[in-house]
C-alpha cells in the first residue's frame, strides 16, 4: 500500500556505500580485485587489507614525505631506471648494506612495496586459454634465509594477488634460522598485523639447514595436494597457477615448472625470458638449452608444455603424495646445489615426467653473486653433485670425476638410503635416460679432449652504439679520460684538458646504455660501496654496475647507484669524478660531444 521513500533511500545509500568499499577497498583507492579467476566458483578473492607495503612502516621503507613525491613525480617524467635515485645518505645506506647482505638493490625493491603491476609477458594465446573448473588446491612452499623483507613480502603479496583463493591451500614460510635482526618480530607482527594467518603458516628451523631440508620440512607441515616451490624473491605472474596444476591434475606424475621471468637485480626491472629448456654439463652444473625445433613448433608448444630434461630448481609443482612416493630430496645434501638435477634425473628414471609450461610465468631476482656461505664454509655444491653423481649416474659418473678428480677421495656420506630409493621405485638406468631424454648430451670418451664450454648466453651480439665523442664536464671544462692507461682494467677516471685528434679519449654511448672508452673497457661503479669513485672495468653486458643514463639535462645517472657524475673539484688539477646525489648542478652537466 505504501511505497517506503525512507527504505529506498536507505537501500540506495548502503548500496553505494557497499559498491564503494568493494570497488575501491579500504586502502583508499588501489584496485583490489586485480585478478579475475579464469573459470570456477567466483569464491571471494582472497585479499589481504590495509596492505600498502613498506610506506606503511618507516623500519622497511619511505614514509610519505617530499622526498616520496619528489621522486613519484620523477618516475612518472622518467623511466624506471630512476626508481634507485639517491636523495641521501640513509638511502645511499640502505642500498649499500642491500648490496652487501642480499646481493641486489634493495631500495629499488623497499621503494615498491609488497604489490605492483607486472608486465604480462606470456604468448598471446595464453589468454584464450580454458583450464577445467576444479582443479587440485596447492600449498605454496617458501624457504628463506635473511630475505630482504621487502622482497620476501612481495613474493607472498604476488602469490596472494594472483591466485584465486579456492586454488591457494595455504602458503608455508620455512625460515631457515635467519640471522638478520628484526626480520623474524617484523614477519610475525606483519602476519598477524594483516590478518594473514588465515592462508600464512610460518614454520621455523632451530638451525640452519639449507634449501634442501628446508623445503622437505616445509612439504611436510603441508596439507594442500600440491606443492609449489618458489624462492623468497618471486613475483608470479598473471594466471600463474592453472595451467600448473592442469597438467598435475591430468597425470599426477607430472612436474611442471613455470617459465622463470627475469628480475633485474640492480633494477628490479621485470623482463620476459625467452622459451629454454633445462640441461647440464659433465661438471653438474645446470644451463639453459634451446629448445630443439620440432618441439617448439608442435601444434601446441606455444601453450602446451615443453619436455625439458632438468630443471632450474628453484620454481616447480607436483602432485604432493608423489612428492614422497618419489623420495621426496635426498636430506644428506647441504645448504644449496644439485638437488636440482638429483629431483630431475629421479622423475625422468624413475617413471615421471618434466614439463616447462609456457603459459605459467613467475619472475625471479637473478643475482650475480651468493650473499651467503654454508655455516661450516664447505663447497655444499661438490658434496651434493658427488651424492647425486653415486646415486643415479651409473657408470656416467666418471665424466664427473675425470673434470674433477680431487673429488675421487672425497667422502659424501652415507647414500644407502637414497640406493634404496632408486631400488624400490625400480628406475631406469642413467643411459636410458641419456638416449631417450638429453640425447643432445655428448659424452667424452677418455681419449677425446674435454668439452668446450657452449656460451649459449650472450652470444658475439654486440650492442649498437648511439653516440661517440668526448665527455666534457661543463663546470670544469675538461673531458673524462683513462688516469693511466686506458687499457688498464681496474684504472680510474679523471678529468683533463679535451685533445679532439686523442682516440684515448673517445666514448662510445651504446643502447645499452654502456659508456665504452676507445672502444675497449666500461665505465663501471663498485656495487657493494657506491661512494667508491668509478672506474674502468671489462664490459660485463648485464647492466647494473655500468648502466648509465645521459639525458637531455645533461646528467650523467649511474643505473645501479642512484646517484649523478660529478667534478670532485672543478679547479683541482687532479681532476676526481665522483658519483653524488643528483642535484642538477652545473658540477654534474657532461656532453657527449662528437
Ligand atoms: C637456484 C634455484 C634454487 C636452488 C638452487 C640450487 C631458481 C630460480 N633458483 O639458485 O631454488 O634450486 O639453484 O640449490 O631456480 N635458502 C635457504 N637456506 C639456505 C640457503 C638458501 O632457505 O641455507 C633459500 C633462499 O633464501 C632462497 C632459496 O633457498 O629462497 C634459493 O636460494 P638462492 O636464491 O640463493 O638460490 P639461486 O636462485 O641462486
Ligand atoms: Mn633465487
Amino acid at each position: 500500500r505504501y511505497f517506503c521513500y525512507g527504505c529506498l533511500f536507505t537501500s540506495v545509500t548502503w548500496s553505494v556505500l557497499l559498491f564503494l568499499y568493494f570497488s575501491l577497498g579500504q586502502d583508499g583507492g588501489r584496485p583490489t580485485f586485480r585478478y579475475v579467476p579464469i573459470q570456477g566458483p567466483q569464491a571471494h578473492h582472497f585479499q589481504p587489507r590495509f596492505s600498502k607495503g613498506p610506506g606503511g612502516g618507516p623500519e622497511h621503507g619511505i614514509t610519505a614525505n617530499d622526498e616520496h613525491s619528489q621522486l613519484h613525480k620523477l618516475n612518472r617524467t622518467h623511466d624506471k631506471f630512476w626508481n634507485g635515485m639517491i636523495f641521501n645518505e640513509q638511502d645511499q645506506e640502505v642500498r649499500d648494506m642491500g648490496y652487501h647482505k642480499h646481493a641486489f638493490n634493495v631500495l629499488i625493491s623497499n621503494r615498491l612495496g609488497y604489490h605492483r603491476d607486472l608486465p604480462d609477458t606470456r604468448d598471446d594465446k595464453c589468454r584464450d586459454m580454458i583450464y577445467p573448473l576444479s582443479l587440485p588446491a596447492a600449498s605454496v612452499v617458501i624457504c628463506f634465509f635473511n630475505e630482504a623483507f621487502s622482497a620476501l613480502l612481495r613474493t607472498v603479496h604476488s602469490v596472494l594477488d594472483r591466485t584465486p583463493a579456492y586454488l591457494l591451500h595455504e602458503i608455508i614460510l620455512v625460515d631457515d634460522s635467519s640471522e638478520l635482526a628484526d626480520l623474524k618480530e617484523d614477519l610475525d607482527s606483519y602476519v598477524q598485523q594483516h590478518k594473514l594467518q588465515i592462508k600464512v603458516k610460518v614454520v621455523r628451523n632451530e638451525k640452519r639447514e639449507g634449501l634442501i631440508r628446508g623445503r622437505m620440512i616445509g612439504a611436510s607441515h603441508a596439507t594442500g595436494e600440491v606443492l609449489v616451490f618458489l624462492d623468497s624473491h618471486c613475483e608470479v605472474n598473471e594466471a600463474w597457477l592453472q595451467p600448473l596444476l592442469a597438467p598435475i591434475q591430468r597425470d599426477r606424475k607430472t612436474v611442471v615448472c613455470p617459465v622463470i621471468d627475469i628480475i633485474s637485480a640492480d633494477t628490479l626491472a621485470y623482463s620476459p625470458s625467452p622459451i629454454v629448456r633445462g640441461g647440464f654439463n659433465w661438471g653438474l652444473h645446470f644451463k639453459w638449452d634451446t629448445v630443439p625445433a620440432s618441439e617448439l613448433n608442435s601444434p601446441d608448444g606455444a601453450v602446451g608444455s615443453i619436455r625439458s630434461p632438468t630443471m632450474a630448481g628453484g620454481l616447480f609443482a607436483m602432485d604432493r603424495k608423489y612428492f614422497n612416493e618419489l623420495g621426496q630430496y635426498d636430506s644428506g645434501m647441504d645448504i644449496w646445489g644439485g638437488e636440482n638435477l638429483e629431483i630431475s634425473f629421479r622423475i625422468w628414471m624413475c617413471g615421471g615426467q618434466l614439463l616447462i609450461i609456457p603459459c605459467a610465468r613467475v619472475g625471479h631476482i637473478f643475482r650475480k653473486r651468493r650473499p651467503y656461505g654454508s655455516p661450516g664454509g664447505q663447497d655444499t655444491m661438490a658434496h651434493n653433485s658427488l651424492r647425486l653423481a653415486h646415486v643415479w649416474m651409473d657408470e656416467y659418473k666418471e665424466q664427473y670425476l675425470n673434470l674433477r678428480p680431487e673429488l675421487r677421495e672425497r667422502a659424501y656420506g652415507d647414500i644407502s638410503e637414497r640406493q634404496a630409493v632408486r631400488q624400490r621405485l625400480q628406475c631406469r638406468s642413467f643411459k636410458w635416460y641419456l638416449d631417450t631424454i638429453y640425447p643432445e648430451m655428448q659424452v667424452a670418451s677418455p681419449h677425446n679432449k674435454p668439452q668446450q664450454p657452449v656460451f649459449v648466453n650472450k652470444g658475439l651480439h654486440r650492442p649498437k652504439v648511439l653516440q661517440r665523442g668526448r665527455l666534457r664536464n661543463l663546470q670544469a671544462d675538461k673531458c673524462l679520460v683513462a688516469q693511466g692507461r686506458s687499457t688498464q682494467k681496474g684504472g680510474a677516471v679523471v678529468l683533463r684538458s679535451c685533445d679532439t685528434h686523442n682516440p684515448e679519449q673517445e666514448w662510445a654511448y651504446d643502447e645499452e646504455h654502456e659508456l665504452i672508452l676507445a672502444g675497449l673497457l666500461c665505465l663501471d661503479m663498485s656495487e657493494i660501496r657506491s661512494s667508491d669513485p668509478p672506474r674502468l672495468m671489462k664490459c660485463h653486458g648485464s647492466g647494473g654496475s655500468q648502466q648509465w643514463t645521459l639525458g637531455k639535462s645533461n646528467r650523467l645517472y649511474q643505473v645501479s647507484v642512484g646517484q649523478c657524475l660529478a667534478v670532485v673539484d672543478p679547479i683541482s688539477p687532479k681532476g676526481y669524478v665522483a658519483t653524488a646525489i643528483c642535484n642538477g648542478s652545473q658540477s654534474q652537466q657532461w656532453q657527449l660531444e662528437g
